[in-house]
């Protein structure tokens, strides 16, 4: 799992509207909207329901630390969103038990090992890793105006791959799993197969397959340079939420408004919508 660099969030509180427009030129679709497709939601309905909905981002200062403005930035996302959030002014522990005692609704925080969402009282878990798969493989969605038999590259079999292939299948895509580790391609197919969606799923052997193979990629590697300027085909769509972007400067203007790429911004926007009621 890729750990942010202040440098990779310092610019996103303060691109939150423009990057809301350049979601909805791309996809139709606003931050909020995108979430609650993600998660199944009626975003009217769901809508209303949000700023009474209170979230306490608890820093963590374990392991590696505190990111600075990691809280910040995610209670500055849950805000733009209309949710009532905010940093809590205790770190760890004492962040968390006030937490309870003000009566929040749920709590947000990261160690190194995982970013969860958790809501208090329903004691429901929604994790990052999940969440993200979940909500690029929405975004893919909508831009293709619905990826039911299309075909659909994942880059990546960790768990973000894992859920946007679980999502993918979803929506009735037809999905082949790449990873630089065949073996980890391999079990991923063979756990998403248990659902019985294996003859939806394939393995791609090779990294660069080729551009006329694949006109939907969804880029979950922590690596960057994944996918090579040459493979980018003039119709593709790509939607990145590996850290860093596996795509080249060069890439991204060739893609244009097909590419849709961040290193937060939607991952935490399905968690919120996650765990509302
Ligand atoms: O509270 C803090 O400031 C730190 N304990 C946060 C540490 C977060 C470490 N994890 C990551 O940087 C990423 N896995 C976060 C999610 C990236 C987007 N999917």
């Amino acid at each position: 799992m890729t750990r942010l660099k202040e440098r990779d969030i310092c610019n996103i509180s303060s691109r939150l509207e423009a990057y809301d427009r350049e979601l909805l030129s791309k996809t139709g679709h606003t931050l909020f909207g995108i979430a609650c497709h993600a998660c199944g939601r009626e975003e009217i309905s769901l809508a209303p329901r949000v700023t009474s909905f209170t979230i306490d981002v608890i820093p963590i200062t374990s392991g590696q630390g505190i990111i600075s403005n990691f809280s910040e930035t995610i209670a500055a996302i849950l805000t733009f969103l209309g949710f009532t959030a905010r940093v809590a002014g205790k770190t760890d522990t004492s962040g968390i038990a006030n937490a309870y005692e003000n009566g929040a609704d749920a709590i947000m925080m990261a160690d190194d090992e995982r970013f969860v969402g958790i809501h208090l009282a329903r004691r429901r878990v929604v994790d990052n890793s999940e969440a993200t798969g979940r909500v690029f493989a929405a975004v893919l969605d909508l831009m293709s105006r619905g990826i039911k038999d299309r075909n659909v590259l994942v880059m990546g079999c960790g768990p973000v791959g894992e859920s946007a292939a679980r999502t993918l299948l979803a929506y009735q895509a037809r999905v082949a799993l790449y990873d630089i580790r065949p073996s980890a391609a391999q079990s991923l197919k063979n756990r998403l197969s248990a659902h019985g969606s294996g003859k939806k799923i394939t393995i791609e052997e090779n990294s660069i397959p080729g551009p006329s193979k694949y006109g939907y990629v969804l880029e979950a590697t922590p690596s960057s340079n994944t996918l090579p300027d040459q493979w980018i085909s003039p119709d593709m769509v790509v939607a990145a939420p590996g850290v860093p972007l596996g795509i080249s400067k060069t890439g991204c203007r060739l893609l244009k408004d097909r590419l849709v790429h961040d290193k937060l911004e939607l991952g935490v926007a399905a968690m919120a919508v996650s765990l509302v009621p």
